[in-house]
């Protein structure tokens, strides 16, 4: 019997990725070898876009589109989505080539996609979820910042920055990818707020993600300060009446955490980490505020609990992350 993930295609998009390229692209071929492979390659110097044109004459699952200048992640995956749509591709895939997205586990996306899933996300923070080589801090930013995410936007789904991910034909065509946010990498976390909004079946499943090995990160981690905003905003626009009560529960929470964690022992060069952390709790506070004098009065309590667990997560995320920073600040990690 023919399945949906029959006619998948998974997009990679490359900048000077020469030497991960080809192992990504012979692992995608070995795990699953149903599905084909784009490239979307934007002239990059190393020379990316020659060895995957060499890939391409050698395999008729491989194919290529070369852009001609570096125009962003979002940029290459459109020109990727446009061309899955052409070729007429029920299911579209979106994956790293640094080996972050192992392709062992392409077909947990896809099993799930093949039983009514329409847009599966390869989770880091559910559990079975991990992330292996990544320093502590960098791990306790990106968890800190899902959790705040998943608050703001009141979403059951733990991971809305990840970037491996299998998506249907019709939540592509249903969400307009030319409106996303271009700034840095945020434009992930906004597709897949789009898309529970329309009610699409959206999941998780738990994946392993392993920080590259090799080449050059194209983006700093610093998606924290302005990506937080900017999903602040959009929270609010969808007006999370839910959130009303939690408001005493964040700020009196935050208070306590704060006051009990390390700070008072940190030196200077922690201070830029906990202005992140504190920027994160307080937008957090203002979003829950905001909504105590803009919504109705009907409540739904389960939710305000279930706020409230995400927010002391969130602060307490914090509080290790701070406790870390004094210690690595000392020497003792
Ligand atoms: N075509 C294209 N690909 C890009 C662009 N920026 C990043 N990429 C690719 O997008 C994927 C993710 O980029 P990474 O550099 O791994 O970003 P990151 O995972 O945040 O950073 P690291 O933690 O260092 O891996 C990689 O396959 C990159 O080669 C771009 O402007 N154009
Ligand atoms: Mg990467």
């Amino acid at each position: 019997m023919s399945k949906v993930s029959d006619s998948t295609l998974v997009i990679i998009p490359t900048y000077n990725e020469v030497e991960n390229l080809p192992l990504i692209v012979g692992r995608v071929r070995k795990s699953t070898p149903q599905v084909d492979i784009l490239v979307v390659d934007d002239s990059s110097p190393d020379g990316t876009g020659e060895k995957a044109d060499e890939m391409a004459a050698a395999d008729e699952n491989i194919n290529v589109l070369h852009r001609e200048t570096k125009d962003g992640l979002l940029g290459a995956y459109i020109r990727g989505f446009e061309w899955a749509q052409e070729k007429g591709y029920e299911v579209v895939v979106q994956m790293d080539a640094d080996g972050s997205h192992a392709p062992e586990q392409l077909h947990l996306l896809l099993e799930q996609i093949d039983d009514g899933a329409d847009l599966v996300i390869g989770s880091r923070y559910v559990e079975g979820g991990k992330v292996v080589n990544w320093p502590k801090q960098r791990y306790l930013l990106s968890k800190g910042g899902n959790l705040y995410i998943s608050l703001a936007l009141t979403g059951d789904i733990k991971d809305m920055t990840a970037g491996y991910r299998a998506i249907r034909r019709e939540v592509l065509e249903t969400i307009d990818v030319h409106e996303l946010s271009k700034k840095g990498y945020i434009f992930q976390t906004e597709f897949a707020f789009r898309a529970i909004q329309q009610d699409f079946d959206v999941r998780e499943v738990p994946i392993t993600f392993t920080e590259r090995e090799l080449g050059e990160s194209k983006l700093d981690a610093s998606f924290a300060g302005e990506s937080l905003v900017e999903v602040t905003k959009w929270g609010i626009e969808h007006r999370l009446s839910q959130l009303k009560d939690v408001t005493s529960y964040a700020t009196s929470l935050a208070g306590y955490e704060l006051k009990h964690s390390k700070l008072a022992e940190a030196p200077k060069d922690i201070r830029r980490v906990f202005k992140q952390v504190t920027g994160m709790v307080s937008e957090g506070a203002k979003l829950a505020k905001y909504e105590v004098q803009h919504s109705s009065l009907a409540d739904v309590p389960g939710k305000v609990q279930e706020g409230a667990q995400q927010v002391t997560g969130m602060v307490s995320e914090g509080g290790k992350l701070l406790d870390y920073e004094v210690k690595h600040a000392r020497g003792e990690v």
